[in-house]
């Protein structure tokens, strides 16, 4: 098949909630448009999407799926996206390479967290945005009560397009206030064409249809003077004018159904393909000035069996198999292999993909996440994906001993995978620390590591990187002084310790008069301060914010060496660092947690009781945002409590802000910690 013209794209990317449906949705989509002879289900691990072992383990979507379907002669592209928060990185993958969102929420839960956290990323980009309330066929489902609540937490401008006929156990099909026609429930078959509007509804039909008219007109002055004149407005004339309202993303169609039973997607299919602008219309993301062929890879996927997956988008240009395009990042040379549509785990050979679509390539070589690929090396910025900060530390270590560097081969290559994956190895405790979004999905990245490279590692808790600092001046002498036969050794110096303003940074300064201490011995004092430094005496953390005057010393003509004068400074240091009221330092985070009102005392008095100092609250349609700093200490499991307390229902992200004191009663303990393990670590 030749590349498509970009006119005959939709760019689709399927968001929402943890178990609102998505995954089924896009499932029943992809067969209302034939594109499956069967419905799968979840339950039975039969998706196209969640097909990986470990997402039908887990019953929960783990990485972005890609699936294509063809509707009314247009190429949907579907990228149906984890909704777990653990998962939000795939979230912003997606969300960077469509020109739409399709909006999932549960018709018993309304707007969760999942919702919410998407539909700002969505706002950020200008995303067009459709909503489906699904599982209306389930008890204590309300598609009224959810219509309210979208319309309170996220926008006036979501407005009904379909409304359910019947409810619960006792729906029987769908209303199109659009279209002015009905959709009897196909009980899991495929939807046939639209009937009449069954008596009972037409009123209430006629009702929404008002509303939606009343939110359309005003997006369109010319209809909007016919609409007050009282003139009876045309189907297709108000579809044409939401279809722009839509494009334009001032107005948020409300779709509902049941994925499960396959209803509502003939209409969905139909609002997706008349409302999500195309490429065309919306140009591509960024245009590479001086290329031809543009394409920006959004996801990497290591797959069990087609190894490296790319995804791309082509932002300009056509890409075509045996292409050789330069990789932006690395200025490498990467020949493309065999293009492939995906449909979930199956690959099927593509020829081209032209601009505005989205495919996958195999096996390229160094290609990763995030990667802009073109014809010509040209000076340009690749867009940028939006990775959250992970909010979640934990210290690993390798089951087997000496495997460290397999250990970091391997974790690397993941992070190369999933960007909101970070390692690095914290300077001041030594240890390997492993960051990402929740525990759950460090958990699960380690399980894969397991799996494909055959390491094993153990999490725990990271080590708090405390400093010490001082917080008065100080005076101390020392001398160095050996005499053993043959050369001796002579070092001997006067310091001085002042603290510095905001208890950063290091100075030396040399106030040597007359050469007391001769030039090239002085730099020697200074390495046996710094070396002393590194470990202060408190709680073997980092000294920081001090100033050190050398004031005075004297030497040896014979016996005086740098490493004598080093050990003096060091000793000077050691002294002089006791007198001057020594404190600890800890890192403050700043914590911004999104939870329902209701859970608000519970989560403010949870953040007192961890020494946290609330500074803002930002109430917005139902959740509250809470901004707090906390001292790292007191955080490192927060994902556990703030789920314990919510019962999952909020979210936080969490960023180092500054270093203060750590109060007397609480550095007391961690001195004795400290002290405790050092001792047993010096006795094995
Ligand atoms: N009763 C009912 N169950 C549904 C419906 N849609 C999905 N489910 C079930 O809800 C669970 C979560 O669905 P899934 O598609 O994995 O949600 P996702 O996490 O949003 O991808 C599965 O057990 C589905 O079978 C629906 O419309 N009605
Ligand atoms: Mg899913």
């Amino acid at each position: 098949m030749p590349a498509l013209e970009p006119g005959k794209l939709r760019n689709v990317a399927v968001i929402g909630h943890r178990g609102t449906g998505k995954t089924s949705l896009v499932e029943a989509l992809l067969y209302q448009a034939e594109e499956l002879n069967r419905l799968g289900t979840i339950d039975a691990g039969t998706t196209v999407g969640d097909w990986d072992d470990d997402e039908q383990r887990r019953k929960l979507s783990i990485s972005l799926a890609l699936a294509h379907a063809d509707w009314q002669g247009r190429k949907l592209n579907l990228i149906d996206v984890p909704g777990d928060p653990s998962f939000q990185g795939e979230m912003r993958c997606a969300l960077r390479v469509v020109e739409g969102a399709l909006f999932v929420i549960s018709g018993v839960m309304g707007v969760e967290v999942g919702t919410t956290r998407g539909w700002k990323r969505a706002e950020e980009l200008g995303l067009s945005r459709v909503l489906f309330v699904n599982m209306l066929d389930r008890e204590r489902a309300d598609f009224f009560r959810a219509l309210g609540q979208l319309q309170e937490q996220l926008s006036e401008r979501c407005v009904a397009v379909h409304l359910p006929i019947g409810s619960e156990h006792e729906l029987t099909g769908i209303v199109d206030v659009l279209h002015m026609c009905a959709y009897a429930s196909p009980g899991g078959e495929r939807e046939g064409e639209p009937g009449p509007i069954p008596e009972e509804m037409t009123a209430l039909a006629q009702e929404y249809r008002e509303k939606l008219l009343d939110e359309v007109v005003q997006t369109d002055e010319a209809l909007m003077e016919r609409y007050l004149d009282g003139q009876e407005l045309g189907v297709e004339e108000v579809a044409h004018a939401l279809k722009d309202a839509v494009t334009r993303g001032v107005v948020f169609p409300v779709a509902c159904g049941v994925a499960t039973q396959n209803l509502g997607t003939h209409a969905l299919l139909d609002l997706i393909v008349e409302g999500v602008p195309s490429p065309a219309k919306m140009g591509s993301i960024t245009h590479i000035e001086g290329a031809e062929t543009a394409a920006f890879v959004f996801k990497t996927i290591a797959d069990p069996f087609a190894g490296r997956i790319n995804l791309f988008r082509v932002l300009q240009g056509s890409v075509r198999p045996e292409q050789t395009l330069v990789d932006a990042r690395t200025h490498a040379k990467e020949r493309m292999g065999a293009l492939l549509f995906q449909q979930g785990k199956e690959h099927i050979p593509a020829e081209e993909f032209g601009p505005g679509d989205i495919g996958a390539v195999a096996k390229l070589k160094e290609v990763q996440t995030g990667d802009l690929l073109l014809d010509k090396e040209v000076a340009t910025d690749v867009p940028e994906i939006g990775f959250p900060e992970p909010v979640m530390s934990f210290a690993i270590t390798p089951t087997i001993k000496g495997e460290e560097e397999k250990v970091a081969t391997a974790i690397r290559r993941l992070a190369e995978e999933d960007p909101t994956l970070r390692l690095h190895r914290d300077a001041q405790t030594g240890e390997e620390i492993l960051a990402g979004m929740s525990q759950m999905h460090v958990e699960v990245a380690l399980e894969r590591a397991k799996r494909r490279f055959g390491i094993d590692v153990e999490l725990h808790p990271p080590r708090v990187p405390y400093l010490e600092t001082i917080r008065s001046e100080s005076r101390a002498h020392a001398r160095y002084k050996k005499q053993t036969g043959g050369r001796g050794q002579f070092g001997d110096c006067t310091i001085v310790l002042e603290p510095i303003e905001g208890n950063v940074g290091y100075e030396f300064v040399d106030k040597i008069v007359g050469g007391v201490i001769p030039q090239g011995f002085r730099p020697a004092v200074d390495k046996g301060i710094q070396e002393a430094m590194s470990q202060g005496e408190l709680a073997g953390a980092p000294v920081q914010g001090v100033r050190v005057l050398l004031v005075d010393g004297s030497y040896h003509n014979v016996d005086s060496s740098e490493m004598a004068f080093k050990i003096a400074g060091s000793m000077a240091f050691k002294e002089a660092y006791a007198k001057a009221q020594p404190v600890l330092l800890e890192p403050i985070m700043e914590l911004e947690v999104t939870v329902p009102d209701e859970a608000v005392g519970a989560v403010n008095g949870d953040l007192n009781s961890r020494r946290g100092r609330l500074h803002g609250m930002e109430p917005a349609g139902g959740m509250t945002t809470i901004k707090a700093e906390v001292p790292m200490s007191e955080v490192l499991t927060y994902a556990q409590t703030l789920t314990s307390i919510t019962g999952g229902r909020g979210d936080y992200a969490m960023h180092f802000v500054r270093y203060e004191e750590v109060p007397a009663h609480v550095a007391q303990k961690v001195i004795t910690d400290t002290q405790k393990a050092r001792e047993t670590a010096a006795t094995h």
